[in-house]
């Protein structure tokens, strides 16, 4: 690159995602191929429309692109219609809702800070701008989804939408029970699946395009490929509405480049070592729950079914999620503060840390990793104002991602 103040800037990134224990459960480290489609020449192609059907000229290659991603993200979730434009989760979410919904409808979702998202209805959003949003909350006891509460405010507040899939959740979600609620009032079902694609992509979590009318997903998060958006429906009427919402509705021209890139994450997604990759986020999350659980850390239900964490911070050590962010910062360990359920602090301080294992098994992290992962985390919350120790777990962070280089998982 001749751009030397960017690259300069671009290496301090590359750097600290080499060094640093990458924690962020959204984040994962994509292959060289991905890479080289995101890095390709298609950005330089305009095409406004969808295969076949374009506003320009010059059209037949970046066509065979996206009709490659169609077909693959098809096979990979067994579904029949695909649209692979979005150039984000939130406008998945966006065309979703427009393609179901006439602004002020009625819609039912789960609350950001029982582990929604900020496009399920949340008032600062379009979301919440646009639709009559209410919110389900987990059981204060279990901490957990409880769908007789949900079907208890549905047969009250009658929504034409309820929504299912989160961020911050790390239970396996029943979407046949969410069908069969939806039903009871006539409801559409729309499937938030961004944070565990991967998982149902591997086999390894119930398959929502069962039972959902439409579900939106990003592609970078378990999915492990390029950011961006991805729709999904078994239903022509409603897949007909989706494109016509997203262009031109919401979008222009596609970014061809991060479609190529989808395509390729798919084609890496259907294979078998993709599976027993799927399977290992699982296994590392679990490991990582009970070893901090072990050293006294509560985590919000006991435990995780799927790639995430959440662990109540204040009520573990005193420390708000904010500070062990930041503090987790300086030894290089990479986490989010995060709302817990009933959380009594405000979102930008919050209770809990959420952690994520697809970025670290992706590198090659096992169990026994996870391990000395919750150690060094409780070491540097037992040490936080101790600076020669904590410089000593930065030490050790350095050491174990020594151990797993990230140029010789890239080249997969
Ligand atoms: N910001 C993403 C996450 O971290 O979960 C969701 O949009």
């Amino acid at each position: 690159m001749k751009d030397l103040e960017v690259l300069r800037i671009i290496k301090n990134e590359e750097t600290r995602q080499e060094d640093n224990i990458e924690l962020i459960a959204s984040e994962n480290y994509v292959s060289n191929d991905v890479l080289e489609a995101v890095g390709s020449i298609l950005t330089n192609k305009y095409a406004e429309g969808y295969p076949g059907r374009r506003y320009y000229g010059g059209c037949e290659f970046v066509d065979d692109i996206e009709q490659l991603a169609k077909d693959r993200a098809k096979a990979l979730f067994n579904v029949k219609y695909v649209n692979v434009q979005p150039h984000s989760g939130s406008q998945a979410n966006m065309a979703a809702y427009r393609a179901l919904l006439n602004k002020g409808d009625k819609v039912l979702a789960m609350a950001l800070e029982h582990g929604g998202h900020l496009t399920h209805g949340h008032k600062l959003s379009f979301s919440g701008q646009d639709y009559e949003f209410r919110y389900y909350q987990v059981s204060k006891d279990t901490q957990m989804i409880d769908y007789d509460e949900i079907e208890r405010i549905t047969l009250e507040f009658r929504p034409k939408l309820i929504v299912a899939g989160a961020s911050a959740y790390a239970r396996e979600i029943d979407f046949r029970r969410f069908r069969q609620i939806a039903d009871s009032v006539s409801a559409y079902l729309m499937v938030d699946m961004a944070h565990i694609a991967g998982l149902v992509a591997a086999g390894i979590h119930q398959n929502p395009v069962d039972y959902a009318d439409i579900v939106t997903s990003t592609t970078h998060k378990t999915l492990r490929g390029p950011r961006g958006g991805l729709i999904l429906t078994n239903n022509y009427e409603v897949y007909k509405n989706v494109n016509s919402a997203l262009f031109p509705g919401i979008q222009g021209g596609p970014l061809m480049h991060v479609i190529a890139g989808k395509a390729v994450c798919f084609g890496e997604a259907l294979k078998d070592s993709f599976k027993e990759y799927a399977k290992c986020i699982v296994s590392n999350a679990k490991a990582l729950a009970n070893a901090l659980i072990e050293k006294g850390y509560k985590v919000v239900t006991g435990g995780t079914d799927n790639h995430l964490l959440l662990v109540d911070m204040y009520a573990s050590c005193g420390l708000t999620g904010k500070e062990v962010e930041v503090l987790l910062d300086r030894v290089g360990i990479t986490v989010n503060k995060n709302t817990v359920p009933f959380d009594s602090l405000p979102p930008m301080v919050a209770s809990g840390i959420r952690m994520g294992t697809a970025a670290i098994t992706t590198r090659g992290f096992k169990e026994a990793d996870m391990k000395e992962i919750a150690t060094l985390i409780d070491e540097a919350i037992k040490n936080k104002d101790d600076e020669a120790k904590l410089a000593k777990i930065h030490e050790k962070v350095l050491n174990l991602t020594k151990k797993y280089p990230l140029e010789k998982v890239m080249d997969r």
